[in-house]
């Protein structure tokens, strides 16, 4: 087998939240007068919680804010979007994710999170992937978020891997830098797979068997 271990990104790779995300940084937008569309919510995947809102303030013309009022924005945004996770259930991750998963598990493959979502444990506990998972690492275990590579390094540690043994699956750019800079190779998706710097493309996520299989 090519690799030890896989490193998988959660949202936008096992699970779509993205809409979530979108409706809660749209209440929150929209409270203040700034304007916010889902074309703009795609320059916030992969992105850090504190990172996403200095991007949607970029349209904010408004008195200037401290930085308590940016963590206090951030934590509004949390809890309306942990209020849309919780109706969340297993049907929301698909049969080719789970099947794929269960047959690189079946081939002695280590499998662990590597995402930038402090919600990652609550999201994987309610599809119920949680058990699955041989390691998280996520936006609660590092101090710096993609393209840092941080948060995949750790994932390998955790795993017990070197980084040149993993492979990172993402649906970002910021995260197939991430992979690259922590000397690993990156399997992209959606808008990953058409980056320059990702090694293999996926065109579906069974094709990531025929990868490293
Ligand atoms: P949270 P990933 C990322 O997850 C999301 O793509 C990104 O939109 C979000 O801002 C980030 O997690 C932080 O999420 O607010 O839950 O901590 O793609 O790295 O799995
Ligand atoms: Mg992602």
């Amino acid at each position: 087998m090519k690799f030890k271990g896989i490193i998988f990104d959660l949202d936008g790779v096992l699970v779509h939240t993205d809409k979530l995300h979108y409706r809660a940084w749209k209440k929150i937008a929209d409270a203040r007068g700034i304007s916010f569309n889902e074309e703009m919510n795609n320059l916030l995947r992969g992105v850090s919680r504190m990172e996403s809102l200095e991007i949607i303030l970029r349209n904010y013309h408004g008195p200037a804010l401290s930085e308590d009022e940016k963590l206090a924005i951030a934590e509004e945004k949390n809890s309306y979007y942990k209020e849309e996770l919780k109706a969340m259930t297993p049907a929301d991750v698909t049969e080719e994710v789970r099947e794929a998963l269960s047959a690189l598990k079946a081939a002695g493959m280590k499998v662990a999170i590597g995402s930038s979502s402090k919600n990652t444990k609550f999201i994987l506990k309610q599809v119920g992937l949680y058990r699955l998972f041989d390691a998280v690492s996520d936006g609660t275990n590092i101090r710096k978020s993609k393209p840092d590579p941080e948060v995949f390094l750790k994932a390998a540690e955790y795993i017990s891997l070197a980084p040149s043994e993993c492979l990172v699956v993402e649906d970002a750019v910021a995260g197939i830098e991430a992979a690259k800079s922590g000397g690993m190779k990156a399997a992209g998706i959606g808008d990953a797979a058409s980056y320059e710097k990702t090694d293999y493309r996926l065109a579906t996520f069974a094709n990531l068997k025929d990868i490293v299989l």
